[in-house]
């Protein structure tokens, strides 16, 4: 596209969207999480039931649908020619074959349009309907974890690294990298020497992320480069506490690579997808934590810790919200609770409230509304009961992802609060992972929850 073209369409756009901002008419919703924790599936699930048939719909705590107000939504068919488009329909047609996205590696938006009547008052006389634009960004989880690295120095970032590398369960996966910097020649700043040590840094983080479960992996462009790949601005990683007191060619060099993948890469990545939300949804997969054990579950809480101190959360007044937009309503999700019976879910609510303890009682949350809740963007089981000696217990079925067998199981109980180290030693947790349930084309995602979620984060929207 020339340039003055793309400058017109660009203008149009925002001059557009700062229209429907005036008119409180347009709404950006954040879906937040680390990588794994489900943002995918719950914005295809969410795309779904908010465009599917409304008679078809099973949504009954969304007011808008019980009172018979919602009208229906549509995908916004002229999206900025610019902007990656969120692969719904291609996810939709995999989640319905009985399989998972695969997992995301760039970021894309969707922009819906809701069709509603209005509850009541002089707009509910003037008007047959209204509409609001609901518009909602994807991005490789990886990426999230670049966030905190802003409130730090090259310095800092070090000693943060290495304390997390010295953790039980990491400390031998890291001793290799150790040996290997504690033997590098400091005023060796030459290509050949960064890029080297940049690929063993990065063979780490994979090893990190795979053999220890690790979550807190940064820079996150290093495990995902995007279109970043093979440019020096991902040479980075962290140089030994010790190695920083003195100044070398090599500090030197990857301090500067720090601030320019600060200011180039994570500060542009904040303001085009985060700086602007109105609402967020936080997905936690506390389950598959609890499975990798205790240290795990410690870090996935600091992670979370990080990445919320990066949000503005405060009251959306409309002439804020125009120019200084803030979050104001942010949804806590336990994701994945179809992986357990019903009777454990208030224990995963309750686990996910005691990991997000500390941010929840930050002052900068007592001036948006929270909620915390267990929701299945896509329920892959089916809840029954069995028999056995001790009596009649709740099971689950669905197709194993492991065998790809159906599969008959109690998936065992979640601690209502943070376990202790003890508890892992005597006890292995181990919640399976299933497929989805296959589907026709026109059904919609049997879910958990979403109806409630969509409440909370739509509801005063539609009204
Ligand atoms: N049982 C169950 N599993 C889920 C659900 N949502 C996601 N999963 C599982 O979690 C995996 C990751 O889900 P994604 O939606 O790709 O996660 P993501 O947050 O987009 O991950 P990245 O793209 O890597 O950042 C899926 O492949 C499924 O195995 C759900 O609602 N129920
Ligand atoms: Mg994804």
């Amino acid at each position: 596209m020339k340039g003055w073209a793309k400058l017109h369409e660009q203008w149009s756009q925002q001059s557009q969207q700062f229209g429907q901002r005036l008119l409180d008419r347009h709404l950006r919703l954040g879906i937040t999480g680390l990588s794994g924790a489900g943002k995918t599936a719950f914005i295809t699930s969410l795309v779904q039931q908010l465009t599917g048939p409304v008679a078809e719909v099973q949504l009954p705590f969304f007011s808008p649908l019980r009172q018979q107000r919602y009208l229906g939504g549509r995908l916004q068919a002229q999206q900025a020619m610019q902007t990656p488009r969120f692969p719904f329909e291609q996810n939709l047609q995999q989640l319905q074959l009985g399989k998972w996205p695969v997992s995301t590696t760039s970021w894309s938006q969707l922009s819906l349009t809701l069709r509603y009547k209005p509850a009541s008052g002089l707009a509910a006389r003037l008007t047959d309907f209204r509409e609001l634009q609901l518009d909602i960004v994807d991005y490789p989880g990886e990426w999230l974890l670049d966030l905190p690295m802003l409130q730090q120095d090259y310095q800092q970032w070090c000693e943060f690294s290495w304390q997390l590398f010295a953790k039980p369960h990491r400390v031998a996966i890291a001793q290799a990298f150790q040996d290997l910097l504690a033997a590098t020649d400091l005023d060796d700043d030459s290509e050949l020497q960064i890029q080297r040590l940049t690929d063993r840094y990065s063979a780490l983080l994979q090893q990190f992320r795979v053999e220890a479960k690790a979550c807190l992996l940064q820079p996150g462009r290093l495990l995902l480069p995007g279109d970043l790949a093979g440019t020096p601005l991902l040479q980075l990683f962290p140089l030994l506490p010790s190695q920083l007191a003195k100044p070398s060619k090599l500090l030197l060099r990857l301090q500067r690579h720090f601030e320019s993948y600060q200011q180039l890469v994570v500060t542009p990545f904040y303001q085009q997808y985060f700086a602007s939300l109105d609402r967020q949804v936080v997905l936690v997969d506390c389950l598959s934590a609890l499975n990798a054990g205790y240290h795990v579950l410690q870090e996935l809480q600091q992670a979370l810790m990080l990445i919320l101190q990066s949000f503005h959360y405060g009251p959306a007044g409309w002439l804020q919200r125009l120019f200084n937009p803030k979050i104001s309503k942010v949804l806590f999700a336990a994701s994945k609770a179809d992986q357990l019976t019903p009777e454990q879910h208030k224990n995963l609510t309750l686990l996910l409230q005691q990991l997000l303890q500390q941010p929840l009682q930050d002052s900068r949350f007592q001036y948006c509304q929270s909620e915390a809740m267990a929701l299945a963007a896509v329920v892959t089981t089916d809840v029954g009961q069995v028999q056995t000696g001790e009596g009649v217990v709740p099971c689950l079925q669905g197709i194993s992802a492991l065998s790809g067998e159906r599969q008959t199981i109690f998936p065992g109980e979640v601690p209502m609060s943070m376990p202790s180290p003890l508890l892992f030693e005597h006890h292995a947790f181990a919640f399976p992972d299933f497929l989805p349930k296959v589907l026709a084309p026109q059904q919609i995602l049997p879910q958990l929850r979403l109806d409630q979620a969509l409440e909370f984060l739509l509801g005063d929207k539609l009204q």
